[in-house]
């Protein structure tokens, strides 16, 4: 097998010639945050076994292509708040795609991510039960409590699967907040659920040093990373300005 790279991803070629079609991986773009971006993009590629196509979520593109019209709201803290729910539209409708925060550090191989995928489920994602203790996030946006907080951070599109063919770009641009973060054009069996670590909290979930399981695949900075002045000294920021220096060379 051999390693081409074009077209924004890196694909595989079997021997046969044939060429693998790469896991789709939309990663939520914000201006503010573009560093974020890169640095997490870097460590998705960077410890992949399998051909991947990483895309960014930018809404002004969005909506110069007519796929995104809504006005910001108050209490949307970054520009994907809701753009990140045309996942499925991006990937067509078809197989499995993943949307993911650009604030976030991969430490796993995306393999192990993506064989957790059961065709049965219309989404899969991280079930926190979670209440942030802070009133703010990032660099003073106001941060809001509701039902399901977070599980939208990093969700697993089965973008075939008829229910999700509701995720029109009209719904997506006309929808209520809880609505669209809360998945309820789904049944709660329709939503599957993949291990807390592929979405750290960091500030929140803890590692027990005697237990394997609780390190963390992918850290999740929602309370602002380290690329933030203020939160240059959070929990694994010596991870993430390695990553960043590693990006930079
Ligand atoms: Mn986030």
């Amino acid at each position: 097998m051999s390693m081409i790279e074009g077209n924004g991803g890196i694909y595989s070629v079997t021997s046969n010639g044939e060429v693998d079609k790469p896991f789709k991986i939309f990663v939520g773009y914000d201006p503010r945050e573009d560093l974020a971006y890169e640095v997490c993009r870097h460590s998705i590629f960077k410890r992949s076994s399998i051909p991947v196509e990483v895309s960014p979520i930018i809404q002004s593109n969005l909506r110069k292509n007519g796929l995104y019209w809504r006005e910001r709201g108050h209490l949307e803290s970054t520009e994907f708040s809701f753009s990140r729910f045309l996942t499925p539209h991006l990937a067509n409708y078809e197989g499995w795609a993943m949307f993911v925060d650009c604030d976030f550090l991969y430490l796993a191989d995306i393999k192990e991510l993506r064989d957790l995928i059961d065709d049965k489920y219309a989404i899969m994602c991280v079930q926190h039960d979670y209440t942030p203790k802070e009133t703010t996030k990032m660099d003073g946006a106001v941060q809001t409590v509701y039902p399901r907080k977070n599980w939208s951070s990093m969700v697993l599109y089965n973008c075939g699967h008829p229910k999700n063919k509701l995720l029109t770009p009209e719904v997506v641009n006309t929808q209520t907040g809880a609505f669209l973060h809360r998945f309820q054009w789904l049944e709660d069996d329709e939503i599957g659920s993949i291990p807390y670590v592929w979405n750290f909290l960091e500030g929140h979930n803890k590692v027990i040093e005697s237990d394997a399981t609780t390190f963390p695949k992918a850290i999740h900075y929602t309370r602002g990373g380290p690329w933030f002045d203020t939160w240059k000294h959070c929990e694994f920021a010596d991870l993430w300005f390695k990553e960043m220096e590693e990006y930079m060379k």
